[in-house]
């Protein structure tokens, strides 16, 4: 199978409650290496480009408010079908869908707050580890 990238976020209610060392474990242990790190506060301006697709949703300010209510980690994270993987880590978009086991299942809170964010296409996975790393920063 092929070695992707793919962007990981730990989002605000995932570093609030100390759950990055877990989450990357998880990762780890399904053979996700995380290539590039970095904790950030995100801006107004980079939530609401990062989520631009979402802009016409009803949840858009709500979702920009929440990513930038606390710092978050950044990862691109590459492994053998690292989109879908990491999806599958995931778990479904609202926690209370989640199947067992999954990092939504076990630490988010609700559909806003739901710890992960993981690109869902291969194309997105690219677009996306650039709009936050630079080449020279991912190290594989
Ligand atoms: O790729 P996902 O994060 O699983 O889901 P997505 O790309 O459809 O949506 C991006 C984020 O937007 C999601 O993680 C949480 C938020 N969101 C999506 N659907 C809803 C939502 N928030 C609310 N309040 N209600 C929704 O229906």
């Amino acid at each position: 199978m092929a070695i992707e990238r793919t962007l990981s976020i730990i989002k605000p209610d995932g570093v609030k409650n100390n759950h990055v060392g877990e989450i990357i474990a998880r990762f780890e242990k399904a053979g996700l290496k995380p290539v590039a790190i970095r904790r950030q506060q995100l801006s107004q301006a980079e939530a609401e480009g990062f989520y631009a697709v979402h802009k016409a949703r009803p949840f858009f300010k709500d979702l920009v408010s929440f990513m930038i209510s606390g710092p978050v980690v950044l990862m691109a994270l590459e492994g053998e079908n690292a989109v879908q993987k990491n999806r599958d880590l995931m778990g479904a978009t609202d926690p209370k869908k989640a199947d067992k086991g999954t990092i939504r299942a076990d630490f988010a809170q609700s559909i806003d707050a739901n710890t992960v964010h993981g690109s869902d296409s291969l194309e997105n996975a690219k677009n996306e580890v650039a709009y936050f790393f630079r080449e020279t920063e991912i190290h594989g």
